[in-house]
């Protein structure tokens, strides 16, 4: 069942190389608690090197650099060709390392196949304009690769959030020093492995394992990394900007937290709306970008007081049939991703038992071994309950754990969704457009979905409003903040 190791070292100017220091560090499969493997341990010296590399495959007159945007576009999408054939072997790779489910893994692997054949068709499509500028000039601009791009990214979509930032970094022509989360780097590495096979030059994609606090760090403040991409914390996302801000002014975007709510009228059909519900909550073991329970995920769930008892009901009953297990078996629920995270996780749901959240099903470690939750749904949630709004730490819950709350009408609803720190998505269940239509104008949040939830596709921009995040991935916008835009201003012979 377990899928053999391949890659184990960092991958740095188109080689996998032991790091400086000689260290590695385990590869834990979360849903045993057991050592997968042990790989190596990036830190300054290794960035340093990556950084390099990048830096001269990125030189005027390089390979890269002199290629026709088709040809990168063509090896990326060689690349996804690759990805496809080995389809299966990245999916039970990723469930391994990182516990969702095979079947999620797979959704996932798609997902990232997809971004990757969406930004390859950018590659020849990002031009300038040619302006009517005042004087006897010709003005065009045109839009250039930012340079080399330090990406970091988290472990709860290892190779999803891999494709979102190769993706429209190499559409655009940058280069790529990439350290993976250091919970889920092997799909990262074994990715690494199918872009030499694709024919990528050597440093144009660099990718090195690492720990937050050395090797994220030391890119984040590298003087020769000209943009840094990241999702993680909201604590995290600060520390990377201002390590940009004190190094050399890189450009930043951040796809941080979230506490996303979604809202439901009581005109809908109750059934369907508490399955919405439950799936924005506990998708991926409650751990996805836009779920209610963490980032997006839809953590608020707000009902309508004259459907609420019902609603109740119905969603526990769904919780308690959730099937959690071994996620190689049919299930719809693996460990959570490691034995921190589920310790977060566990304080929290103690911490809304303690204050007094009415617990309707759940709450507790789910078997003997690796890092299981049931699922969990609370009732009477008050706004201002740390499950509710855990600001502590600037961490959100980021687990299988619902949490209902009761309104009465828009306004306050409105008022309740916004009053948090984060924006980065929002969903409203009902028929009535002009609800959706307020609601959708209202709230503060880079994504709002109208009955349906986390419904996130390669065309259209994702990221958030206040402390969820700066800029955009995804869809046209992704591709803005891997260029620079330079006007070109020549002056003409009157005629
Ligand atoms: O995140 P970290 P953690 C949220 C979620 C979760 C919480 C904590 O609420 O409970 O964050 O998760 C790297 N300089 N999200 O602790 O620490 C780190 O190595 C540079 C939301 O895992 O932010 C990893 O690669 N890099 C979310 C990445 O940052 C640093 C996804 C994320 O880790 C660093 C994950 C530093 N000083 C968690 N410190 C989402 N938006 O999808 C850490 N890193």
């Amino acid at each position: 069942m377990a899928p053999e190791i391949k890659f184990t070292k960092l991958f740095i100017n188109g080689q996998f190389v032991d790091s400086q220091s000689g260290k590695t560090f385990p590869v834990v499969n979360p849903s045993t608690g057991k050592v997968i493997c042990q790989v190596s341990e990036g830190d300054k010296a290794d960035i340093d090197l990556a950084v390099d590399a990048a830096n001269e495959a990125f030189k005027l007159g390089s390979t890269w650099r002199t290629m026709d945007a088709s040809a990168r576009g063509r090896m990326m999408d060689k690349l996804v060709g690759l990805m496809e054939r080995d389809l299966h072997y990245l999916a039970q790779l990723e469930t391994y390392n990182n516990g969702k489910p095979l079947k999620d893994a797979v959704f996932d692997i798609y997902g990232a196949m997809y971004a990757l054949k969406y930004y390859s068709g950018w590659a020849d499509k990002i031009h300038g304009q040619s302006i009517p500028a005042d004087g006897n000039v010709f003005v065009v601009t045109r839009k250039e690769p930012i340079g080399v791009a330090g990406q970091i990214i988290p472990w709860n979509f290892p190779i999803l959030m891999l494709a979102w930032k190769w993706g429209p970094a190499l559409a655009a022509g940058c280069t790529i020093v990439m350290k993976p989360a250091e919970q889920t780097p092997l799909t990262a590495l074994y990715m690494a492995q199918l872009s030499v096979e694709a024919g990528f030059p050597p440093g144009v994609i660099n990718v090195v394992n690492g720990f937050g606090a050395t090797a994220g760090a030391a890119l984040a403040s590298h003087d020769r990394v000209q943009k840094i991409a990241f999702t993680g914390s909201t604590a995290v996302g600060k520390l990377i900007m201002k390590a940009a801000a004190e190094s050399n002014l890189k450009r930043v975007s951040l796809e941080l937290g979230g506490k996303s709510p979604i809202v439901v009228f009581p005109d809908v059909d109750l059934d369907k709306a508490v399955q919405t519900c439950h799936a924005a909550v506990f998708a991926n073991m409650g751990q996805c970008n836009t779920s209610l329970s963490g980032c997006c995920a839809g953590t608020r769930t707000f009902v309508h007081e004259s459907i609420y008892d019902k609603f109740v009901e119905k969603a526990t009953e769904l919780a308690r049939k959730r099937k959690l297990g071994d996620p190689f078996g049919e299930v719809d629920q693996g460990p959570q991703v490691s034995e921190l995270q589920f310790n977060r996780v566990m304080a929290l749901i103690e911490a809304g038992k303690k204050e007094g959240a009415g617990l309707k099903t759940g709450g507790l470690k789910h078997g003997s071994e690796g890092y299981f939750i049931e699922p969990t749904v609370f009732v009477d949630v008050q706004d201002d309950m740390r499950i509710a709004k855990e600001e502590v730490l600037l961490l959100t819950i980021f687990g299988p754990v619902q949490q209902i709350m009761k309104f009465s009408t828009m306004e306050e609803v409105i008022k309740r969704a916004n009053d948090t720190h984060y924006g980065l998505a929002a969903g409203i269940l009902t028929n009535d457009i002009n609800r959706a239509l307020t609601f959708s104008q209202a709230v503060n949040a880079g994504t709002v979905w109208v009955n349906c939830f986390l419904h996130v596709t390669s065309q259209a921009p994702f990221g958030g409003f206040k402390q969820s995040g700066i800029g955009r991935e995804m869809g046209e916008e992704g591709i803005h903040s891997y260029v620079e835009v330079k006007t070109v201003t020549i002056s003409m012979a009157k005629f």
